[in-house]
């Protein structure tokens, strides 16, 4: 492969976004004696038509940050204090290969690999990454913490994570945004949104939350977190007992319909009304304007899923454009992920290698309950105490739920930790070692995207800065230094490159940066669900039929823990951030100011709490101090604490996560970050 390192002349080279974000963009770089001076986007590539965030329209300020990890760095302090000496190279690596050998020779699985999207790259992610662990028959990752009771449950109705191509959301006459701020957190989809609103199309926003998407809509519904499902079967039953089913699509491509209409015809408006926190009347006018207005668009995000019953509900709201026929237009249908698309093109067994197992079975640690998992001692169900974590990609102290269990994990003195990164993160505060990653300026990747339907290349534009390399050349140096004879240990990011992806043109990729995947125009037109009978399924397998599951923690289910903790607390992405990432890039976070709990202004009150006072917000589990913002974005009885802060830039070294819960969905082993309460007092 061609690599344009960059010279003394200015010169733009061709990149992708690599963070967690539905919108993957095309980059075009600018070089300019070596340094990278602008980063815009492609104006060609037809999801980002030109437009970055404010994020990464300020790439160059993350990557030059005076603060980035630019050598070796080994542990001189006591966990978590952040002190480090730097080392060489070779006497890291020369270190952790001895420490993990031993580990290894005891058990293999007691080392574990900790990573998730901190970049979504091909390469970057889980290439010569997952080929090393395969190879030591480390413990495998679960990787749950985003997506994957969502993920789980649309591949358990559709037969994989399918929806609608992003560039149709214009022809749409209503679009019900669901459980999603696409302003903040998919903004290329807000464009074709607002396209679409000009031409004549009703936006109607589903969020507890008065964002700053709901804002631009015509209609804001803000139920309550965790009772999508009850809304989902209040419309279902509304299009039932109003004949506005399409019977004829429900006959040939629906399976089991007629176990679902049971359960929805038991949910009136007036009943969902209550569960939802929401008036009757609202329900019914959804109902009916869903269906008879076409083309009908759901863009539902993983905002909604993040709660007990947040599989069943993404099961229930993927059954109304099946119900409606919504799937006939152009324009019509569904969009939660599109990443299954990509499944027939990502070479991940070439790139993964699973086989280099062999006949071995490892454990798998869910990366969600880390907290508790760093906890346990051997036994026979859990296998061998977590004796080393690899961490890459991923900043678990910050992001992942119960972060006081969490830190006590990464805390323990018999706990060998390294964590590959470009800062240092709240995780790499307790790292026996941190070794300096590359950022996406600085390396080759090959990309997909989970909000649409295109491929993309990343070419490094300038040399890696300091002595940092790529996640891969780490891997690959660690694996030399352990020994590991491997061959395809040493493959180079050029040969990763050729191995990843299948019937995609690699010329048209190298020379557009991008390239549309061939997916179907109208892939369910006429059904032709990737599912065993081709017809999307009611009764899943393992699943049954769903239904509405209400939260763990509500005044339905848990009437006690209620009248303690009165409030339901939700943690939606900051605009200016990226889960924990650009919370150290100043600008941005002079924007987001400090860490805020909004309030509606009556729960405030009864509580003699003042506009921007500081609070405590506590439950069980603990306690987290920041500033109260008293404003109608927050519906009463609900708080929104804007997520994810660094601990160590926050009020007192804490984060939201200090209150959320380890409980799983019900589907996916997923977190259930906003099925939490809480109680807010003056601090
Ligand atoms: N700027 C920015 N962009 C991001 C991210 C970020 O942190 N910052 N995160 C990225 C990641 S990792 C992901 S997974 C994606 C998608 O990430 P999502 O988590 O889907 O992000 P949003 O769409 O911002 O937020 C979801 C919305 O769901 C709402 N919500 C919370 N609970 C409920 C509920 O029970 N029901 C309903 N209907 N709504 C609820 C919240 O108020 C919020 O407005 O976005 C990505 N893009
Ligand atoms: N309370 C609450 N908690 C949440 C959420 C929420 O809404 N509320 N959202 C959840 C969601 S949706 C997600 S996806 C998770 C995300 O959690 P994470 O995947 O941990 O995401 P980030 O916090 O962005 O951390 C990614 C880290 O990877 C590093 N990184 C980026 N690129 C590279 C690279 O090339 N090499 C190396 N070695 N490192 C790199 C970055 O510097 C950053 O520190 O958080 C979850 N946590
Ligand atoms: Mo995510």
């Amino acid at each position: 492969m061609n690599l344009p390192i960059a010279s003394a002349a200015a010169q733009v080279v061709r990149g992708a976004c690599p963070h967690d974000c539905p919108d993957t963009c095309a980059l075009k770089i600018t070089v300019e004696h070596g340094r990278v001076t602008r980063v815009q986007g492609d104006p060609d590539h037809p999801p980002t038509h030109g437009a970055l965030c404010t994020k990464v329209s300020r790439y160059p300020e993350r990557t030059y940050h005076d603060e980035r990890v630019l050598r070796p760095l080994k542990r001189i302090g006591p966990k978590g204090s952040g002190q480090f000496a730097p080392v060489g190279w070779d006497e890291a690596l020369t270190d952790i290969a001895a420490r993990l050998q031993a580990i290894a020779a005891r058990d293999p699985q007691a080392i574990v690999p900790y990573s998730y999207a901190g970049t979504m790259g091909m390469l970057q992610g889980e290439s010569i990454a997952a080929r090393f662990f395969h190879t030591l028959g480390a413990s495998l990752l679960d990787r749950t913490i985003c997506a994957s009771a969502g993920g789980d449950a649309l591949a358990a109705t559709y037969g994989g994570k399918l929806g609608m191509h992003l560039e149709h959301f214009v022809d749409s006459k209503l679009i019900l945004i669901w459980g999603s701020n696409s302003i903040t957190s998919n903004l290329h989809f807000w464009t074709f949104a607002q396209q679409a609103k000009r031409n004549g199309a009703k936006l109607i926003c589903i969020d507890p939350r008065r964002t700053e998407t709901a804002d631009k809509c015509h209609q804001h519904i803000a139920l309550l977190p965790g009772t999508d499902g009850a809304l989902a079967l209040g419309l279902m039953h509304e299009l039932i007992v109003n004949g506005w089913l399409d019977e004829d699509y429900i006959a040939r491509h629906v399976d089991g319909f007629d176990l679902l209409r049971e359960k929805a015809l038991a949910w009136p408006p007036e009943r969902t009304a209550q569960v939802c926190g929401i008036e009757a009347e609202v329900v019914r006018t959804l109902a009916r304007e869903y269906a008879t207005t076409r083309p009908a668009a759901i863009r539902l995000n993983y905002g909604m899923q993040r709660v007990r019953g947040g599989g069943n509900a993404v099961r229930l709201i993927a059954m109304l454009p099946c119900l409606i026929g919504a799937w006939k237009q152009r324009g019509g249908g569904l969009l939660l992920s599109a990443s299954g698309w990509l499944k027939a093109h990502k070479n991940s067994a070439a790139l993964e290698r699973p086989d280099l197992l062999g006949d071995r079975r490892p454990r798998t640690i869910n990366m969600s309950t880390i907290g508790d998992d760093l906890q346990r001692e051997s036994s026979p169900e859990f296998g061998p105490r977590i004796e080393a974590l690899i961490v890459y990609n991923s900043n678990p102290v910050a992001v992942a739920p119960q972060s006081p269990k969490v830190v006590e994990g990464f805390k323990r003195e018999d706990l060998f930790t390294v964590v590959l990164e470009h800062f240092l993160t709240d995780t790499a505060d307790h790292a026996d070692y941190v070794l300096p990653a590359t950022t996406q300026l600085e390396h080759l990747d090959v990309h997909g995207s989970y909000g649409h339907t295109y491929v993309l290349l990343n070419q490094p534009a300038v040399a890696p800065l300091g002595e940092a390399k790529p996640n891969t050349q780490i891997f690959r140096e660690l694996a030399a230094h352990m020994g590991l004879a491997e061959p395809c240990l040493r493959d180079s990011d050029e040969q990763l490159a050729e191995q990843a992806l299948i019937g995609v043109d690699m010329a048209a990729l190298r020379e557009q940066g991008w390239f549309k995947l061939p997916v179907p125009e109208l892939p369910f037109a006429d059904g032709g669900f990737p599912t065993p009978n081709g017809k999307v399924i009611v009764n899943a397998p393992g699943h049954g039929v769903p239904d509405f599951v209400p939260n763990y923690e509500a005044a339905l289910s848990s009437p006690e823990l209620a009248e303690r903790y009165p409030l339901a607390m939700i943690s939606p992405p900051a605009r200016h951030f990226l889960n924990s990432s650009f919370v150290n890039v100043k600008s941005l976070r002079a924007v987001e100011g400090e860490p805020l709990v909004e309030m509606h202004p009556a729960d405030a009150a009864s509580r003699g709490i003042a506009d921007g006072a500081l609070v405590r917000v506590f439950n069980d589990r603990g306690s987290y101090r920041c500033k109260a913002a008293l404003n109608d974005r927050a519906r009463p009885g609900v708080v929104n604490g804007l997520g994810v802060w660094w601990r160590k830039l926050g009020r007192d070294g804490t984060n939201v996560n200090e209150l959320t819960s380890q409980r799983l969905t019900d589907i996916g082993r997923a977190p259930t970050f906003y099925d939490c309460l809480v109680e807010v007092e003056a601090a």
